[in-house]
């Protein structure tokens, strides 16, 4: 495969849409291998605990050493270090971006540590940092119960990027984000009918002027963007109305 994954969590049952649509069409080619293991595996007591009260008082649970030690030994052996980039999904990682997924498609193996409850004890990827790549990912600024939602979303961003997963590559960069767009925003876009409900496609896109095309979707995407995200390519938006 050009990717493996390797997914820990305790709710194996989570990760299931990872095997439809687009995803699942790689991992069926062989493209992407995917392996979803239960933290659960990785205890050896009576009740499988993988939890337990945080030093120093304060809500909620923390995730105990042990379980991720010992899952990481198993999926990151000596020989695999230089090779596996450890991800771990975390409101208090660095922003997951388009850059980030392609980062992380030129990886060959990412191994995900989907925390629960409060976290993971913090010493369990101090210790992993020592010998293997340890990638502390956040998707946005809000809180999720964990991070398997996470995993769904950085892994379908990071699969459709690999060579042969989509069929048309050209769709990869006429979209929102693409490097080649200055990282604008996708503007409007139009199919048949020609006029529906009263709403007209505009007639530039009809002209078959290419070059009066490229250039409105250009301006449409410029004016887009400065409303909705006037953060974005701030270069790109200079001169643009109400952009200093
Ligand atoms: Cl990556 N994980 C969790 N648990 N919460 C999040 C997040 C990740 N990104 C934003 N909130």
């Amino acid at each position: 495969p050009l990717l493996r994954a390797d997914v820990v969590t305790i709710f194996p049952d989570y990760l299931a849409p990872l095997r439809l649509s687009l995803i699942g069409r790689a991992i069926e080619t062989g493209l992407v291998g995917l392996d979803v293991h239960d933290l659960r595996t990785w205890t050896h007591d009576r009740h499988r605990t993988v939890d337990d009260t945080p030093y120093g008082g304060g809500a909620g649970m923390v995730m105990r050493p042990e379980p991720w030690g010992a899952a990481l030994d198993a999926l990151v052996p000596p020989e695999a270090e230089a090779t596996t980039r450890v991800v771990v999904p975390t409101p208090s990682g660095r922003r997951f971006t388009q850059a980030v997924a392609a980062e992380l498609a030129a990886e060959e193996h990412l191994v995900f540590a989907c925390g629960r409850y409060e976290g993971i004890d913090t010493r369990v990827m101090a210790e992993a940092a020592t010998r293997v790549r340890v990638d502390e990912i956040s998707i946005g600024d809000y809180v999720l119960n964990g991070g398997e939602a996470a995993v769904l979303v950085i892994l379908e961003a990071v699969v459709r990027l690999l060579p042969g997963v989509i069929g048309n590559p050209a769709s990869l960069t006429e979209e929102s984000h693409a490097a080649e767009h200055d990282g604008l925003l996708e503007g409007p876009v139009y199919t048949k009918p020609t006029s529906w409900r009263g709403l007209d496609v505009p007639p530039v896109l009809l002209s078959g002027n290419h070059g009066a095309i490229a250039a409105w979707r250009r301006e449409q995407a410029l004016e887009h963007t400065r409303r909705v995200r006037p953060d974005l390519a701030p270069a790109a938006l200079d001169g643009v109305d109400g952009v200093a």
